[in-house]
């Protein structure tokens, strides 16, 4: 019998992955504001601050009460809030806004910078040689650039390429997603996700009967809209280490081509080689990251729009983890590896636990069984959004 969790879900904890959070909170315009700073720390390449933002954001829409100055001493007191974070937040407080954020919203670079990395395939680094280098400023800038220089394909080295799952679908390049990009910018209602998923498992039934599937990212945690469909994909009988989950993923990837469903590719499969205790955060799982656009006659949109779709194969005895590690939020998964690690000497991540002292493998049948093993309190998905 699994021991009781050893702590206890609290907005005041230290990992996210013990801290409730809804997907609205009661400080809505302070974490805009912060989330301003945030990203453009990330835009600049500062990583160590765009992460300290992050940390206080997530402390933040955890926080269940209207900041006001008579809470400033309390929240001094929440984990990871020092100084700076306190000054701004008290900013905020008495002026209902932060100056370094109005700064940066209103400048050229910032604005620049986030319509770039809006184009899949273009990171921050990308974004910032674009406007320094070639002093690019908009997308039309971008798109004059891109008729001129694609940039060389992905490489795979050859274990990658080992790995790989194969397909005649076409690689997302950057042209392709400049030309999609209107489309892949705009959010998926729940409804949209909903179709797309019954025709995803309607194709997956009539290669393969009896295969479970779970909506994971951010639809799981209850969000209206969502910029990507996530769907983790198991079948009983899968043998994990032989290429049955790979087979899998190559077929219905292949199928959803061959009839019109996806249109591209951007990244497939794992990229790491199985490995039990390595250091790396990333999955082994089979993955399929697609792009996606609904038959002319399903349902009624307007105009079909092409959407991301997010495929994730998973032998059975990994579905679990790969639900619980696809499920996000990305701070909540960050920290739960960090809780796995630090304090509990385990090694969390989306295909597998293992305990590190002997390697030993556990294989969670539910995902309430993935918290007992961690010795975490249940948290609710649409109360993952730290
Ligand atoms: P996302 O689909 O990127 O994000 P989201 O679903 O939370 O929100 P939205 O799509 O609406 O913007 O990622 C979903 C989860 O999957 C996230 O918790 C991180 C995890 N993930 C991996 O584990 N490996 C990967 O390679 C990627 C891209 C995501
Ligand atoms: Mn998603
Ligand atoms: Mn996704
Ligand atoms: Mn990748």
């Amino acid at each position: 019998k699994l021991s009781e969790p050893t702590t206890k879900a609290h907005y005041t904890n230290r990992y996210a992955c013990l801290r409730p959070c809804p997907l609205v909170c009661p400080n809505q315009g302070l974490v805009k504001q912060f989330g301003i700073i945030r990203r453009s720390r990330e835009l600049e390449g500062k990583d160590t601050s765009a992460l300290s933002y992050e940390r206080t954001i997530s402390v933040i829409k955890a926080y269940p009460h209207t900041l006001t100055a008579s809470r400033l001493a309390e929240v001094s007191k929440l984990p990871g809030i020092g100084e700076k974070m306190l000054s701004k937040i008290s900013e905020y407080v008495n002026y209902g806004k932060i100056r370094e954020s109005q700064t940066i919203a209103a400048s050229a670079r910032f604005n620049s910078l986030s319509e770039f990395t809006t184009i899949y395939g273009i990171g921050a680094a990308t974004a910032r040689k674009l406007f320094d280098t070639f002093g690019l400023r908009t997308i039309a800038d971008l798109e004059e650039h891109y008729a001129r220089h694609e940039p060389p394909p992905q490489r795979f080295s050859d274990e990658e390429q080992a790995r790989r799952i194969t397909t005649p679908a076409p690689l997302l390049s950057i042209r392709a997603g400049l030309a999609l990009r209107e489309d892949l910018n705009e959010k998926i209602p729940r409804a949209e996700v909903d179709l797309m998923h019954d025709i995803v498992m309607g194709e997956l039934e009539k290669l393969r009967q009896g295969c479970m599937s779970t909506i994971v990212g951010g639809y799981r945690r209850g969000k209206a809209e969502s910029n990507d469909v996530d769907i983790v994909i198991t079948h009983p009988t899968l043998t994990s280490g032989s290429d049955q989950v790979k087979g899998l993923g190559e077929a219905l990837v292949n199928r959803l081509y061959e009839r019109g469903f996806i249109t591209h590719v951007m990244h497939l499969s794992g990229f790491h080689p199985p490995d039990a205790l390595r250091t790396s955060h990333w999955d082994t799982l089979e993955k399929a990251l697609t792009v996606f656009i609904l038959p002319p006659d399903a349902g009624s949109p307007r105009r079909r729009i092409h959407r991301r779709l997010d495929l994730i194969f998973a032998a059975p005895e990994a579905y679990w983890t790969a639900i619980t590690g696809w499920t996000g939020s990305k701070m909540f998964e960050r920290d739960l590896r960090l809780w796995a690690k630090v304090e509990c000497s385990m090694k969390f991540d989306s295909s597998g636990i293992t305990r590190r002292r002997d390697s030993k493998r556990y294989f969670p049948r539910s995902e309430q069984e993935v918290f007992e093993i961690l010795g975490l309190e249940w948290i609710d998905p649409t109360l993952r959004n730290a």
